[in-house]
């Protein structure tokens, strides 16, 4: 009995064992110099995100909350001169902005800690030019506490947005100073307020003082954020999250995470760039002819960051130009939709508040994407697909539905692989073309013609070996009468 048992146990833990024995790479791979096209191929097919950048893409609805000494002078960049006296919101309520984000999905809230102006919106021992010399609950108050704790209560992760342009630093510009200052900011903000899961900081760098070039010092910047909170992903000019191109709410219907450009804070990798012709701007950031021509590849997925209005501080004259629903709901399609996390931009008031106007809209969104996708019409749900290239499958849809949308989602604990699919619907005895895509990634939203298909057929045209497709759904998304 004592042989049956141990023959068992070995078989178990073979079989396990050669279940797991694909390899995979975390975030990041360099390819042997005399790698083939095939291996390459390979190789990129089995790049997956760390287990941060999983949790953050999982998010998919984020936002961004600016706020600052702009949102009193109606500036968009301040300059670093206005006075701190200015700051003085009447009624400010993060729990308002947090119930308000909470209700409507969100699922984290990021705020500009300090803006380019370089006014802090916490009790800092780095600067005078912070909430401390404001007459905003004389001087006494921390709106980077207020908003954590408000987080906490409502059960969203939080972020910061500490800008590494600095117009009101007497260093800036003069580099090892200023890079002192900025790792002393950062520290406080990720040792005295919790769990931090998102640093923002973008590339904008001005001139000092005497037309001073200030250089960054952004192996320091990330070291001091894996020290301090290893699970907060680094966004823009971090190594976690890349920005998508552009501030229109655009992802791009080709979006790799699984892609060929180097992170901006990697300075030794510029030359990889270069090489390969590529910036965040780039329409093509994951091609077979890149991926030829390229020595190294990067889990960095795009994060489509988008203001609810034209500005991204509040301005009272832009009360009435907050985003239309049917605009909104295009964005989400385009962001969430298209393998990106989406970081919409909702900038409190003087007050203190998130205007009723943003309120109602992120609300109205929140409704329409409940009912969008609360109805799934295939008829029944589907196990992972591993489908090969070439390959496809049909699915029935429920009886007599209507349907205009279809949700693919790839396991990307995998990889990224889906390069094009199609998609047909069978109705009136025949096969029609309902869409066709290229990636997939964590999820890919398609919109097309009301259809009363009775089944549908996913082909997947072309992939970086073998797709694995975790989730698919078919929905309706009702046409939005607006006046706008
Ligand atoms: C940009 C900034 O210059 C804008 O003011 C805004 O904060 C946007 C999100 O990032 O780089």
């Amino acid at each position: 009995m004592k042989k049956y048992i141990l023959l068992f146990i070995s078989i178990s833990l073979f079989t396990s064992c050669a279940r797991v024995k694909e390899t995979t790479y975390e975030k990041h791979l360099v390819f042997p110099s005399q790698a083939s096209q095939e291996k390459k191929i390979e190789m990129i097919s089995h790049l997956v995100p760390n287990k941060w950048q999983l949790d953050w893409q999982k998010m998919e609805l984020t936002a961004f909350l600016h706020f600052g000494i702009n949102t009193f002078t109606g500036n968009e960049w301040g300059d670093g001169k206005d006075d701190p006296k200015l700051f003085n919101p009447t009624q400010l309520n993060c729990e308002q902005w947090v119930k308000a984000l909470k209700d409507a999905g969100f699922k984290m809230a990021i705020l500009t800690a300090k803006h380019h102006d370089g006014f802090c919106l916490w009790q800092t021992q780095s600067t005078e030019y912070s909430v401390k010399n404001s007459p905003w609950k004389n001087g006494k108050g921390d709106v980077v506490r207020e908003l954590r704790d408000a987080c906490e209560k409502y059960g969203i992760k939080f972020g910061i947005y500490l800008s590494p342009w600095d117009r009101n630093a007497k260093t800036y510009g003069d580099s090892p100073a200023y890079n002192k200052l900025y790792i002393q900011q950062l520290t406080e903000l990720l040792t005295n307020y919790g769990e931090i899961h998102e640093v923002w900081f973008d590339g904008a760098c001005g001139e000092g003082e005497n037309g001073r070039k200030q250089e960054y010092d952004w192996k320091a910047i990330l070291k001091t954020i894996r020290d301090l909170q290893p699970q907060a992903v680094t966004a823009i000019m971090g190594d976690d999250v890349r920005w998508v191109g552009n501030e229109s709410g655009l992802g791009r219907e080709t979006e790799w995470s699984a892609t060929l450009i180097a992170p901006g804070s990697y300075p030794d990798k510029k030359e990889n760039n270069a090489q390969l012709g590529l910036n965040e701007m780039s329409k093509d950031l994951g091609s077979r002819a890149l991926i030829e021509k390229a020595k190294e590849a990067y889990w960095y997925p795009s994060e489509v960051d988008v203001s609810i209005r034209p500005g991204w501080f509040y301005h009272s004259e832009e009360d009435e130009k907050v985003r239309s629903l049917s605009n909104l709901v295009d964005i989400y399609y385009q962001s969430v939709g298209r393998n990106s996390v989406l970081l919409l931009n909702i900038p409190p008031d003087t007050r203190g508040l998130l205007h009723e106007n943003d309120v109602k809209r992120i609300k109205e969104l929140s409704n329409y994407l409940s009912k969008t996708f609360s109805t799934n019409y295939l008829s029944k749900n589907h196990k992972t697909w591993k489908a090969q290239a070439g390959e496809s499958k049909e699915f029935l849809v429920k009886k007599d539905a209507t349907v205009n949308t279809i949700l693919l989602q790839e396991d990307i604990t995998k990889g990224q692989r889906v390069e094009e699919f199609l998609v047909e619907g069978f109705f009136n005895g025949k096969w029609q073309t309902l869409s066709q895509g290229t990636t997939i990634g964590y999820k890919r939203l398609m919109r097309f013609e009301d259809s009363k298909a009775e089944k549908i057929r996913i082909t997947i045209l072309s992939s970086r070996g073998e797709a694995n497709i975790k989730n698919l759904g078919l929905y309706y998304a009702e046409k939005i009468e607006e006046k706008q």
